[in-house]
This record gives structure tokens, C-alpha cells and sequence, in this order.
């Protein structure tokens, strides 16, 4: 068998032999055709509660570039309505050119790359891997990376990565990070449907999140994420999951 990949022997299409949960009805990630989604007013705004990050240690997993989050950092309201759900790190997914990179698709346009900040449902289960195997035990907030004007936080994620080019290798951000910079302007303008885990095991756990908003990032910035290697000294391109039918899900928008 061999480790779980993006190549065509280890990719996507073969996933569901070694994990069969990658051929449930609940996968991630879709398409969002915004006009089939359903408009709904939750009862309470989503809310960010981000603070900067000391010593934010980063990681070239050989799959993604991937930041551990230890502080007390939350997101609540929206879908998750009272529920508090606590962040524990984000990654990235790309691909080798601009025209494609996102697992999300809106109204099947691709973008050049996707930043996941991945919460776990911390109030009703005792660790992460545990709360990752629950239907309700994550929610995923996606932004969509579109080259525009870069935020500062970006910046210090990119220099970051020039640090971990070879896989295995990691990075300790000697100033805090600027976690709240992260995050698109509003991100009360979002899609919400219910979904998976877009890599193996593919469990069935995750409140998907899709800001509509945008964060801009440059084109060396695009250059430094494909210039990451992966285990097999190629360079890490490519890292998303296609979308996956909708099936009997409703997609809601929030305005
Ligand atoms: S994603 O946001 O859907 N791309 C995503 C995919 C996988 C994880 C988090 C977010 N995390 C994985 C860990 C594995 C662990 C698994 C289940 O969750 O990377 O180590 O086995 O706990
Ligand atoms: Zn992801």
C-alpha cells in the first residue's frame, strides 16, 4: 500500500481502498453553485476570537505547509450557533500554476490556493483525533487565496516557508504571529454545508466554513508555496482533493 499522496497511484482516486470513509455521501470538498445555495440568517454572528500566536511553530509535512496553533484561539456563532469550537492549526492547499490549487470550487472556478484553520468541538470531546472522528466535532474555516495585495500575517506565514523548504523540516516564528491579520475582512459573508476531512481518513466530521471573502497574496508568494518539496524531492504541488458530488446536502449562504 504506502502512504496516502496526490500521485496517481497513491491520489485521490485510490484513497477510498485504504480509507473507505473517502467514498461516503458526506465528502469534501464541492462545488459551491452559489445560486442553488439556500440564503439563511443564523441566529448569531460568526465570530473570530483570534489573538496573536507566540512562537507559532511551523511544519513542511512532505503534504502541506502546516502551522500548529497552542494558544486559546475560537470561532463560534454562524452554524456553529453557542457552540465554541477551538483552533488548533491551519495549512494550505495549492497547485502548480494559478488556474487551479483550491479543493472548494465557486461556481466551479478554482483558485491558486486555499488556507484551512482547522477547530475542534474542545467543550464536548477530550482530544482532537477524538472530535475528529465525530459528526459534529470540527469545523473547518476555508479563505480562498486570490493574488490581490498580500496582508501582513501572510507575509510572515510566507517567510516562514523559506525556512521549510525540504519535507520534514520546521520553523519556530521567533515574534507572534498575527493570527487575527489572517483572516478576509468580513467574515460574515460565508457558505456553510456539512462535510469531511479532504485528506485520509476522509471522516465525516467537519461544519465546512467558506469565507466569500478573499485574501490577496502575490505572485512570489504562489512561487515560494510551489517551491516546497515533497518526500519524494519533487516539488509539493498539487495538494487538493477534486471535488466530491453534493449528493443530498444543502449548501447555505449567510446573506
Ligand atoms: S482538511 O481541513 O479537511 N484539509 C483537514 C484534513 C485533515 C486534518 C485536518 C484538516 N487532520 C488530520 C490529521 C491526521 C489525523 C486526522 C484525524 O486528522 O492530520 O493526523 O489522523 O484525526
Ligand atoms: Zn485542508
Amino acid at each position: 500500500a504506502g502512504t496516502w499522496g496526490y500521485r496517481d497511484d497513491n491520489g485521490p482516486s485510490v484513497w477510498a481502498r485504504d480509507y473507505p470513509k473517502a467514498a461516503g455521501q458526506r465528502q469534501s470538498p464541492v462545488n459551491i453553485d452559489s445560486g442553488s445555495t439556500k440564503a439563511v440568517k443564523h441566529d448569531h454572528a460568526l465570530k473570530a476570537d483570534y489573538s496573536p500566536e507566540p512562537k507559532m511553530s511551523c511544519v513542511n509535512n512532505g503534504l502541506t505547509f502546516v502551522a500548529t496553533i497552542n494558544g486559546d484561539n475560537f470561532i463560534s456563532g454562524g452554524p456553529l450557533d453557542t457552540k465554541s469550537y477551538k483552533l488548533a492549526s491551519f495549512h494550505f492547499h495549492w497547485g502548480s500554476n494559478d488556474s487551479h490549487g483550491s479543493e472548494h470550487t465557486i461556481n466551479s472556478q478554482a483558485y491558486p490556493a486555499e488556507l484551512h484553520l482547522v477547530h475542534w468541538n474542545y467543550n464536548k470531546y477530550d482530544t482532537f483525533a477524538e472530535a475528529a472522528a465525530a459528526d459534529d466535532g470540527l469545523s473547518v474555516l476555508g479563505v480562498m487565496l486570490k493574488i490581490g495585495e498580500p496582508n501582513a500575517a501572510l507575509k510572515q506565514v510566507f517567510d516562514a516557508m523559506e525556512k521549510v523548504k525540504s519535507p520534514g523540516t520546521n520553523f519556530v516564528m521567533t515574534s507572534a504571529f498575527d493570527l487575527p491579520g489572517l483572516l478576509p475582512g468580513d467574515i460574515n459573508k460565508f457558505y456553510t454545508y456539512p462535510g469531511s476531512l479532504t485528506t485520509p481518513p476522509c471522516h465525516e466530521s467537519v461544519t465546512w466554513i467558506v469565507c466569500q471573502e478573499t485574501i490577496g497574496c502575490s505572485k512570489e508568494q504562489l512561487s515560494t508555496l510551489r517551491s516546497l518539496k515533497n518526500n519524494d524531492n519533487n516539488h509539493l504541488v498539487n495538494n487538493f482533493r477534486p471535488v466530491m458530488p453534493l449528493g443530498n446536502r444543502t449548501i447555505c449562504c449567510s446573506n
